[in-house]
């Protein structure tokens, strides 16, 4: 299949409401979404950058020139025969993953398309149903943090993921443990600590937490692997793990038990399935993060964790825990019991609502051979 042209939409789009991370606190959503067009078809990818260079170094602004002057250029007007031929032909950018990524995924929609398959069915997906948690940003007080907490419990999600930074980590879980003895909850750092907090990380340790997300800096394994013995709670791995290669050397020096796979960090679905398969052949869990996704991306995501090993509850919820109305029809729902269904449409398996796209868009290009 040749690729056509492929055009790019930034849109912008406000939190219900705002989420904080150990990095900072997002209002609105800066979101890229890539359409790709071949044999009269056209798939979509969503890119999950955020709007600064805080939780890796990409940002939405530098995707765009990615995605515009190199990425899209080495993809129009080539003969695609399968999806996982857009790393190859991107292989010359160093970096940058979330650019390639958008792009990839939005192939991978499209030979979905084209063999008038479910997205999911076409990676190899397995499961039915996904396993649900959410993943719970800070607020100013324990108290805001309880109620969030209670809202979530009671809505079914299966794990509740507490974001944590220095000084809002002890107290606070503690709080919430009183308070939810007997929830599945984990927390994430997003790289905020370092081993000199090796004390404080062990204190942590008498909450029965499901793991420890990303506790040390963003691009270490070693000195993960030097806390996780100290730590009876498993560690899982999130921004250090951007190929399969990290993740062997990740499992390979005991850095992490887990490890939280992101399509975009990853850069797409061709990689992600590596990882879940070098996982899944070592009984290693994996789960799937979320990036304050868009119902394109958000998709994208359900249709990963369809994969076999996916078997703890990722961060994909439900989209009107983000959005007074989503860019897919219908909006991804979540069950009482807490999991999202797998679709059954070919492709992604949603509707894309053109309509509401073009009124949120702020700026388009197109890419031509
Ligand atoms: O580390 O998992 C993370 C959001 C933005 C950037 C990084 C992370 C997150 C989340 C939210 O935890 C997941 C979501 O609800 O999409
Ligand atoms: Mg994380």
């Amino acid at each position: 299949m040749k690729i056509d042209r492929i055009e790019l939409r930034e849109i912008r789009l406000p939190l219900v409401t705002p989420f904080e991370t150990s990095f900072g606190r997002t209002t609105e959503r800066h979101i890229i979404l890539v359409k790709a067009f071949g044999d009269g078809l056209a798939g979509w990818g969503e890119c999950t950058t955020g709007e600064g260079p805080f939780y890796n170094h990409e940002a939405t602004d530098t995707a765009w020139l990615t995605i515009r002057d190199f990425v899209a250029p080495m993809i129009v007007g080539h003969e695609i025969e399968a999806p996982e031929q857009v790393l190859q032909l991107t292989k010359a950018i160093r970096g940058n993953k979330m650019a390639r990524g958008a792009v990839e995924c939005a192939i991978w929609d499209l030979a979905a398309q084209r063999q008038a398959k479910p997205l999911w069915k076409l990676l190899g997906g397995a499961q039915a149903e996904i396993n649900c948690g959410v993943s719970i940003g800070l607020e100013d007080t324990d108290a805001a943090m309880l109620k969030k907490v209670e809202k979530e419990v009671a809505a079914g999600y299966q794990r509740i993921k507490i974001k944590i930074k220095p000084g809002r980590d002890y107290g606070m879980i503690k709080a919430l443990r009183q308070e939810f003895p007997k929830i599945v909850m984990s927390v994430d750092a997003n790289s905020a600590y370092t081993l000199g907090d090796v004390e404080l990380l062990k204190t942590l340790d008498e909450f029965n937490l499901l793991m420890i997300e990303q506790p040390l800096d963003c691009n270490d394994l070693l000195d993960h692997a030097e806390l996780q013995p100290q730590l009876k709670t498993s560690l899982c791995l999130d921004e250090s793990i951007l190929s399969v290669d990290d993740a062997r050397k990740a499992l390979s020096i005991g850095a992490c038990r887990i490890i939280n796979i992101k399509l975009g960090r990853v850069s797409g679905h061709t990689e992600a399935r590596k990882i879940q398969a070098y996982c899944h052949e070592r009984s290693v869990p994996v789960w799937c993060g979320g990036m304050l996704e868009a119902g394109i991306g958000r998709a994208h995501n359900i249709a990963m964790s369809t994969l076999p090993g996916f078997v703890l509850p990722g961060d994909v919820s439900a989209s009107k825990r983000y959005w007074t109305e989503d860019i897919i029809t219908p909006p991804v729902e979540v069950t009482s019991h807490g999991t999202i269904s797998r679709p059954t449409g070919v492709g992604l398996g949603y509707e894309v609502n053109e309509k509401r796209i073009e009124a949120l868009t702020t700026r388009t290009e197109v890419i031509k051979p």
